[in-house]
């Protein structure tokens, strides 16, 4: 079975684990979210493809599920002493993708090019891409009517600001990058990883051609709330700020219209009939995934489930 799966964060970076341990590297391709990319320190920062490529190739910080394991953090430490900006923590071995990465676009390289370089670099088989070539900034507009960057929002306010919208600037003009609308038309089915719908999923569908060429697919997605709660992250709290109760199904209604499947934890079975009312097969089965072994099972599972969709 040929999968393109959608993911951006950490939950993302596990089911993308998952299924790249249960298919041949042929058969699974990843688009991930750019919308969290900034620039840091005259740095082009791609968290979220860090994040996916760093769980694939077994280097990542298993604590926080960002960044390098084995780190060290003296340039953050020299750079506190001058009196820089550390908010926002860059490890000195995750600094060296950030630096080559840089080097290669000020040299007219594309992100896409340079992802699929690092890729091979680090021994990962299946193609990572990201969602587009061009640049897209998920903007945070506040409740109190100001805005914020992404990882201004996320990790310097550690997303306590009340929000009232989120906006995707550049998404209409970005185009889908090389190899984007073709994992998706050659693939038989499209998961949507247990990612924060609202800053790591709508984004990707927000760039032109990729949610319409989804349409024709088979699709699922994958909770990232269980029992009302976000597994990590503040996608519950975004649920509340937009006037919506955060539950799986909640979940499953953002992507209306899309959905063939649903994936949920037992934990919320009794959404079921509420998410089967709109079309959409539901499956219900222990979606939370603490170690590698969870995440190969639950691989497993939405394989099979997705087999007989
Ligand atoms: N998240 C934090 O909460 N604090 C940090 O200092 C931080 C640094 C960081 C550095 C590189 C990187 O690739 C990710 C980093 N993240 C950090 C995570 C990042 O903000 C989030 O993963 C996403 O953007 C949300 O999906």
């Amino acid at each position: 079975m040929r999968v393109v799966a959608l993911a951006g964060g950490v939950g993302g970076a596990k089911m993308v684990y998952g299924l790249a341990k249960c298919l041949p590297a042929e058969d699974l391709q990843v688009i991930v979210n750019t919308g969290d990319d900034f620039t840091h320190f005259g740095l082009k920062i791609c968290p979220d493809l860090d994040t996916v490529c760093y769980t694939l190739a077994g280097m990542s910080n298993s604590e926080t599920g960002w960044g390098r394991s084995g780190e060290h953090w003296n340039v953050m430490e020299t750079l506190r002493k001058l009196g820089a900006p550390t908010w926002f923590r860059l490890g000195d071995l995750d600094l060296a993708t950030h630096l080559e990465r840089t080097r290669r676009l000020r040299n007219g390289q594309l992100l896409s090019q340079i992802t699929a370089d690092f890729c091979q670099s680090w021994g990962i088989s299946i193609a990572v891409i990201p969602m587009s070539d061009d640049p897209v900034a998920t903007r945070i507009e506040l409740k109190d009517g100001g805005v914020l960057d992404f990882q201004e929002y996320f990790v310097r306010h550690r997303c306590e600001p009340v929000l009232r919208a989120i906006h995707f600037e550049g998404a209409k003009a970005a185009e889908p990058a090389p190899g984007v609308l073709e994992a998706i038309r050659r693939a038989d089915v499209a998961i949507i990883c247990p990612s924060n719908p609202w800053v790591s999923i709508n984004p990707i569908l927000a760039i032109g051609g990729i949610r319409d060429t989804l349409a024709a697919k088979k699709v699922l997605a994958v909770s990232p709330i269980i029992a009302g709660r976000a597994i990590k992250g503040p996608a519950a709290k975004m649920y509340r700020e937009m006037g919506i109760a955060p539950s799986a199904s909640a979940v499953a209604h953002t992507y209306l219209g899309l959905l063939n499947g649903f994936v949920l934890d037992t934990a919320d079975h009794g959404e079921v009939n509420d998410i089967a009312r709109w079309g959409i097969i539901p499956f219900a089965t222990n979606i939370l995934m603490v170690d590698s072994n969870d995440r190969k099972r639950l691989a497993q599972e939405i394989l099979e489930y997705c087999a007989r969709l």
